[in-house]
């Protein structure tokens, strides 16, 4: 059943009042193999009415979290339509102090997104490269996202994670930063995505999730499967390194034609990761005493014979 007014669950705050915003491009005109992703975002709202508010590894209840649901981008129907609209939106919630969560649809939605911010790194976690210069003709393809992105943020303040497939156009060009899934599989994911985060040179991260970069095992509803990919718990682990310096994240290519339910479910639940560190990591970094109850135990400890 489709839900077409369902939010966000735990997203009953308003726009003033939210630390988080979430905000769906249900955009899939992009998508070169198949489509469906243009019914990602409702799916990945429908999917996150499933779960407990408290998230007990974090002793966190998100319902004590201040997140807003914004809605879809709608009435786009040309990739230059979907990216000017999302601008603005993104732009908004950027320009506000807001953190933005976007739910696409195709991998393309991350294009205006990255536009909205300054001075940012991106990372993506993706099967694919996407750094095309253009695919069928348009620039603003999902093929595309990663060499669109370096155009605006350069080319050394981008990095892609979890990549096994290049094409050989991609490998003969300039190529982005990037650790591919079988060298995090052979090394870890704790010791390749922290020297992914070395290698980016900018504090504030934009995080883009393309939802193929997990294993079609963990998350099949996609437009472009890619085998030998991530773990859902790897993707956990990088999202828990990548709070401190994470300022806006999107997850895409859910394709819920292709699914059954799990990868919706998946992608709502990682949603709901983000918003639980980054808030745990804020809360942190703004509770100035206990920091320095903690240095002052500490300095005692060690001055002790
Ligand atoms: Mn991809």
């Amino acid at each position: 059943m489709v839900l077409p007014t369902a939010r966000f669950a735990f997203a009953t705050a308003d726009f003033e009042d939210a630390d988080f915003v979430i905000l769906g491009v249900p955009f899939d005109r992009t998508a070169t193999f198949r489509s469906g992703a243009m019914a990602g975002p409702n799916a990945i709202r429908e999917a996150s009415l499933s779960f407990e508010p408290y998230v007990f590894e974090h002793d966190l209840l998100l319902t004590k979290i201040k997140i807003h649901d914004a809605g879809n981008i709608e009435d786009v129907y040309t990739s230059e339509e979907m990216v000017k609209a999302t601008e603005k939106r993104v732009a908004e919630i950027v320009d506000a102090g807001k953190f933005p969560i976007i739910l696409g649809g195709d991998h393309s939605a991350t294009i205006p997104a990255v536009r909205a911010f300054k001075n940012i790194g991106v990372m993506t976690i993706d099967a694919h490269l996407d750094f095309r210069e253009q695919y069928e003709g348009n620039r603003l393809s999902h093929a595309c996202v990663l060499r669109r992105n370096a155009d605006q943020v350069g080319i050394e303040n981008v990095l892609a994670y979890g990549v096994r497939s290049i094409s050989m156009e991609e490998k003969n060009a300039a190529m982005p930063e990037y650790i591919d899934a079988y060298t995090i599989h052979e090394e870890g994911v704790e010791k390749t995505f922290k020297k992914a985060l070395n290698m980016m040179k900018r504090e504030d991260i934009y995080f883009s999730l393309d939802i193929d970069g997990i294993d079609p095992a963990f998350a099949p509803g996609t437009g472009t499967p890619e085998p030998f990919g991530l773990s859902s718990l790897d993707v956990k682990t990088c999202i828990r390194m990548l709070a401190p310096r994470m300022v806006g994240f999107d997850v895409t290519e859910v394709s819920p034609p292709y699914d059954k339910g799990n990868t919706a479910v998946l992608a709502a639940r990682l949603v709901m990761e983000v918003i639980s560190v980054v808030h745990k990591h804020r809360e942190r970094s703004h509770q100035p005493k206990r920091i320095l109850r903690f240095d002052i135990t500490l300095r005692s400890s060690q001055g002790s014979p």
